[in-house]
Parts: structure tokens; C-alpha cells; sequence
């Protein structure tokens, strides 16, 4: 089959399906955010939360240079260019490294809290935050009674480009799994962002999953920038701020032109309004 644009890439919405307006990111502090906030992002009314400083500037000091040079950093296993520290959900590919992240998840978790300590580590702060905003609170993945990891370091080397694409977790679970979301956020704080470069660009459009394999085409991950056409929005985090959008909306990271591009990736899982939201990374 040739390879064709789907049609929602032609236009970046400014309305949702059902006709409510469609602003692009709304600036907050940590201590308004609301379970409204994460509403917005979920029903697409809005298309990214922005609370800038949510990490105090003493603390990103503290711990940026542990990060840069941290021994644990290593290649993602799909796309060795992009390195973590931590073993994330969308590593998974087979029963071993199911069972790998799993077994991995506590001490993944307290590696960061022990790199943060004695500040609090921003995943927990995220944590807690959702917990006290979202009306039926929030709290880890667990899937098959096992509690998902949270808090992956992320690094963007210097030209890597993070091309246009979307997250899922259905992607990971075995095909018999069952578990669908309603819809998944995703939440970044920054650790480190370039001078030049390492901006997110926001597309605005959900395609379904059979017009991202379409849009994908032979590649592995990811669509080619051409095939995307422009971002409908484009903003560059500073150092310590935190994002939440909807991954399963096409989005992107601009090559970082300098120094790596370093963050804390967190996902959130939605199953209704009065349910609670589940986290992973
Ligand atoms: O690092 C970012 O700004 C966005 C990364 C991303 O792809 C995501 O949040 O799903
Ligand atoms: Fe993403």
C-alpha cells in the first residue's frame, strides 16, 4: 500500500470533535493547578499545561551535573541514541523485558529519589500533585499486580532529532492484555534544555493508530518531519518547568544545538472522570 497522508494532518484543529474551542497552552503555578487543568488536556481544549519553576532553581544546581555524568545512562533498547537512566514501558517487546521492567521498577524509582535526596525528587512532587488535583486521585500502573516504574531520566544528544510521533501504552501490552485507555497525558519536567534548539511542537491532531502505521510508513519510529507538515504550536520549556500534553497527539522535539536535552518523563493514564489516573514511565 502507498504511503498517504492521513487528512486530520492537513489542518491543525481550532475547534474539538464536539465544537469547543481549542486554545493552545495555558501557563499555571503547581499550587492552582486543578483536576480541570488536566481535563483541558484530556478533552483537547487545551492543548499543553505549563507550570513554569515547578523544580526550585537551587535544586536543578544540585543535581544537573549528577545527571550529566551519571554511570547508569544508557541507550534506550530500540534507538540507542536516545539514553535514559531506568528501564521504560515502551522497552517492553517480550515477556523477559516485561518481566524486567517490572523487577526493576522499585529501585528505579529510589535511584532518583536517593539522587535528588535531600530535595524532593520532582516524579514524587508530580506524584502527589495529581493525587491532590484529580478528584479521584492518582497512583502507580499496576497491571497484572505489578506496580509500573516511574521517574525515567531522558537525554537528546546534541542533533538527535525526537521526530514527530505518538505514545501509546496499548503498544506494549500483549495483545490478550485487554487494558485500554480513555486517553493518556503526558507530563515532562526539564532538567536541561539547549541554548539553540530543543523546542516541543505540538501538532494539535490524535490520528488513530492505523493512520500513524500509515503515516510512519517503512520507518521503525516515528513520521518523517515532511510527511507532519508545520506544528500548530511550538514552545521551548526553560530549565525546571514542567509540560503536560497528549501524546497521542502528533508531537515532536527540535535537535538540541548545543548541550543535551535532559528531562523527567512521566505518563498518565485516563479511565473516566471519576476514576483515578495511573501513572508510568
Ligand atoms: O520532551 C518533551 O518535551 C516531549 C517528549 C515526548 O515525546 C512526550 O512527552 O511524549
Ligand atoms: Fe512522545
Amino acid at each position: 500500500m502507498g504511503i498517504r497522508q492521513a487528512v486530520p494532518l492537513r489542518r491543525n484543529h481550532l475547534e474539538t470533535a464536539k465544537g469547543a474551542p481549542v486554545s493552545d497552552i495555558r501557563e499555571i503555578t503547581a499550587r492552582v493547578f486543578s483536576h480541570a487543568d488536566i481535563q483541558s488536556v484530556i478533552d483537547g481544549t487545551c492543548l499543553a499545561v505549563h507550570i513554569p519553576q515547578f523544580i526550585p532553581g537551587l535544586v536543578l544546581e544540585t543535581v544537573r551535573e549528577k545527571l550529566v555524568e551519571h554511570p547508569d545512562r544508557g541507550g534506550l533498547s530500540q534507538a540507542s541514541e536516545f539514553q535514559r537512566i531506568g528501564f521504560a514501558f515502551s522497552e517492553i517487546s517480550d515477556e523477559a523485558s516485561r518481566d524486567r521492567y517490572y523487577a526493576e521498577a522499585r529501585d528505579n524509582i529510589q535511584r532518583m529519589r536517593d539522587l535528588f535526596a535531600p530535595y524532593a525528587c520532582p516524579s514524587d512532587v508530580l506524584r502527589l500533585l495529581l493525587e491532590e488535583a484529580w478528584g479521584a486521585g492518582a497512583h502507580l500502573l499496576r497491571l497484572d499486580g505489578r506496580k509500573a516504574f516511574i521517574g525515567i531520566c531522558r537525554y537528546q544528544d546534541k542533533n538527535v532529532d525526537l521526530n514527530p510521533h505518538t505514545d501509546a501504552l496499548e503498544r506494549n501490552l500483549p495483545a490478550e492484555s485487554g487494558h485500554s485507555l480513555k486517553a493518556q497525558l503526558s507530563a515532562n519536567i526539564y532538567i536541561d534544555i539547549p541554548e539553540s534548539g530543543g523546542e516541543l511542537e505540538l501538532w494539535g491532531v490524535e490520528p488513530t493508530e492505523d493512520e500513524y502505521a500509515r503515516l510512519r510508513g517503512e520507518r521503525t519510529w516515528g513520521i518523517d518531519r515532511d510527511k507532519a507538515g508545520p506544528p500548530r504550536t511550538v514552545i521551548k520549556p526553560a530549565p525546571g518547568d514542567l509540560l503536560l500534553l497528549n501524546p497521542r497527539q502528533i508531537h515532536a522535539v527540535r535537535p538540541s544545538g548545543d548541550r543535551p536535552r535532559i528531562t523527567l518523563s512521566h505518563f498518565i493514564g485516563f479511565h473516566g472522570e471519576d476514576r483515578p489516573l495511573q501513572l508510568w514511565s
